[in-house]
């Protein structure tokens, strides 16, 4: 480690503390212990690093980050620099506010998986046409039930949700850069037996896992590829014939020493060509009652190359220059630099796998994902070190080719334990150096105390210059694994919804079917015991204060905001009856519910319209049956 990494590292931590404490944030007594020169060189520092991240009242951010939420099962907006939170969009969870799985448009999208309550989301990426971000869609895994959903960026909300056939667990999760976004690639991470109905439950050799491409504008599963060994995390090259993985358990272990024996485990490529070429010639097979066309990529197949690397590798990250996979070594201090070049060599059998590999820097203790910032250089989060290691790329090659070069540019002290970091546009050929998030899993120390359960620390930190600067603390709640940025310009969401926007549809053709216009009826429809209440609602009224039922009934209220005005919101909450729903300006919204119990239930607008939004309300009068 040269003096100067030394230096930032030992000025990282309580430089930012005492930064708190001045804020009031962390409490006093921090700033003991060092020398007052010291001190004001760094405050001098801060004012300046301040105001390069101040977004003052009024002004808007210069990037939209996209942040997965974890286990909530999420995805959050948040506007970079500032690190302000702009939006949470409701994906694997349910959402009292939004009525997010309470909704009947809702548990359309959710589908056959509406049932399930939570989500694990790790990995949020955005459309691209040509290598750029296009602004259209972002997709998201859920590692919790083996699932892949697609946000619309126009609306924010989520339009589809499936569930992946023949595999467990959606992991890792990439999109095709070149020449669109065809494919969503996605890794299923934990073998399973093929087929998985209760045969070879005791027989770990005959499990499998699966590599899959889901066609990203149906949201129907293209194929699967069967792999040897486990599949982590994956990303996609800039010519789009290559997909790369890696796999931290090609033991074939089911416990923890067992995914720990080998030295190295393996990068498995992907020839999306050869797939795509095998499964148009009916090449396939399908399995159990899925008819998704399944491939054999395991070692010696056409479709696949595995490159050996150390040891339990996690991030996989392709540089911006379309030149390099990167594969971040976890239980190896090193990332391993896989050329792109040289892999349709290695399809042709033209060099031997660990040809392909040309750098392998050695940066640190528990290496798992790597970013960068568009002008040569690679920033890999240090899990075990709580670091950031900025390094050279060109310098870490010439390194391994015996060269007596530092391809180490600088090390920074982060708070703590850094997953994944994600320097801005990085994962397109327009990443431009300014900014990188490090989503940090420990808080201790840094927050007021709010028991047990700490916040995560999400850090932001200026890449602009030579020397990385950390520049901001953002505490979050379970667990962000991962953010993508893009700038404020790639991106047109709607200000109010369309009236003829298809997330609605099916309410509206059921509407139809009931002879209602949506936009103008008030109307009641009795079909059996099944009773439809359709309605519009403008500030601060709804179109009907009351209708009324019979015990037994199942009800489906049906809403339309008509307020034309942005930011005119509506909620709809039946009270007692466990919904309720957001419907924005020009939106409609229906839920169902049983009303099972005779008597009077006010419902009222749940969502803050107007100076007169404590009284919009109404009664639904249950007769007794
Ligand atoms: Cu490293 Cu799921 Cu991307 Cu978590 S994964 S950190
Ligand atoms: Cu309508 Cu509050
Ligand atoms: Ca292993």
């Amino acid at each position: 480690m040269s003096e100067k990494q030394n230096d930032v590292k030992n000025l990282g931590r309580r430089h930012f503390l005492r930064n708190s404490a001045v804020t009031g944030v962390a409490g006093a007594g921090l700033a003991s212990g060092f020398g007052t020169g010291a001190l004001m060189t760094s405050r001098q520092a801060q004012a300046a690093e301040k105001s390069a991240i101040e977004v003052a009242p009024g002004d808007l951010d210069e990037y939209y980050g996209f942040w997965s939420g974890g286990q909530s099962g999420e995805v959050r907006v948040l506007g970079v620099p500032s690190m302000r939170e702009l939006m949470r969009i409701p994906v694997f969870n349910v959402d009292s506010a939004t009525g997010w799985g309470i909704t009947n448009e809702s548990r359309e999208v959710l589908g056959d998986s509406a049932h399930f309550l939570n989500g694990d989301s790790h990995h949020p990426h955005i459309s691209m046409k040509d290598g750029s971000y296009d602004g259209k869609y972002l997709f998201i895994n859920d590692k919790a039930n083996t699932r892949v959903a697609r946000i619309r960026l126009d609306i924010m909300k989520t339009d589809k949700v499936i569930t992946v056939p023949n595999v467990q667990a959606i992991h890792g999760l990439r999109l095709q850069k070149v020449p669109y976004t065809k494919y969503v690639f996605a890794n299923a991470e934990l073998p399973i037996p093929q087929i998985n109905d209760g045969r070879d439950l005791e027989s770990p050799e005959k499990y499998a896992t699966m590599f899959n491409g889901i066609d990203a504008e149906s949201m129907e599963v293209a194929w699967q590829v069967i792999v040897d060994g486990n599949l982590d995390n994956t990303d996609a090259d800039y010519t789009g014939r290559f997909v790369a993985s890696t796999c931290y358990n090609s033991e074939m272990g089911m416990t923890l020493p067992e995914t720990m024996r080998a030295e190295r485990d393996w990068v498995v490529v992907f020839d999306v060509e050869a797939i795509e070429a095998a499964v148009k010639a009916g090449d396939y097979e399908t399995l159990g009652d899925s008819d998704v066309p399944v491939l054999n990529g395991r070692h010696g197949t056409r479709f696949t190359r595995y490159i050996p690397v150390p040891k339990n590798p996690h991030g996989l990250n392709t540089s911006p220059d379309g030149k390099y996979f990167m594969a971040a070594g976890k239980l190896s201090p090193t990332v391993s630099i896989i050329a792109i070049d040289k892999l349709s060599e290695l399809f042709d059998d033209a060099i031997e796998p660990r040809d392909a590999v040309v750098g392998e820097p050695e940066l640190g203790l528990g290496p798992l994902h790597t970013t960068f910032d568009g002008r040569g250089n690679a920033y890999t989060t240090l899990f075990i070190d709580s670091q950031i290691a900025k390094w050279n790329i060109a310098d870490a090659i010439r390194a391994y080719n015996g060269e007596d070069v530092n391809y180490l540019r600088q090390k920074l002290d982060v708070h703590y334990q850094p997953g994944h970091n994600h320097a801005s546009l990085t994962e397109s050929k327009d990443a431009d150096g300014k900014w990188l998030v490090v989503l940090s899993k420990f808080s201790k120390d840094r927050f007021l105390p709010v028991g047990p359960l700490h916040p995560e620390n999400d850090q932001l930190i200026d890449i602009s210059g030579e020397q990385m600067k950390l520049v901001h603390d953002g505490p979050t709640y379970a667990e962000p694994h991962d953010c993508i940025l893009l700038r404020a310009d790639q991106l047109t969401p709607s200000r109010i919804w369309s009236r003829d926007d298809p997330f609605f549809a099916s309410t509206r053709k059921m509407a139809e079917d009931d002879g209602i216009n949506l936009e103008a009826d008030n109307k009641v429809i009795r079909d059996g015991n099944k009773v439809r209440v359709y309605m519009t609602s403008v500030a601060p009224q709804f179109g009907m204060t009351e209708f009324k039922v019979k015990q037994g009934d199942e009800v489906t209220v049906v809403l339309t905001n008509m307020d034309k005005v942005e930011d005119l919101t509506h909620g709809f909450c039946m009270v007692n009856h466990g919904v309720q729903m957001e419907i924005s300006p020009q939106q409609t919204s229906s839920v169902t519910f049983m009303a099972n119990k005779p008597g009077v239930h006010w419902y009222y607008c749940n969502w803050f319209c107007h100076a007169m939004h404590m009284e919009m309300t109404g009664r639904m009068l249950v007769e007794k049956a």
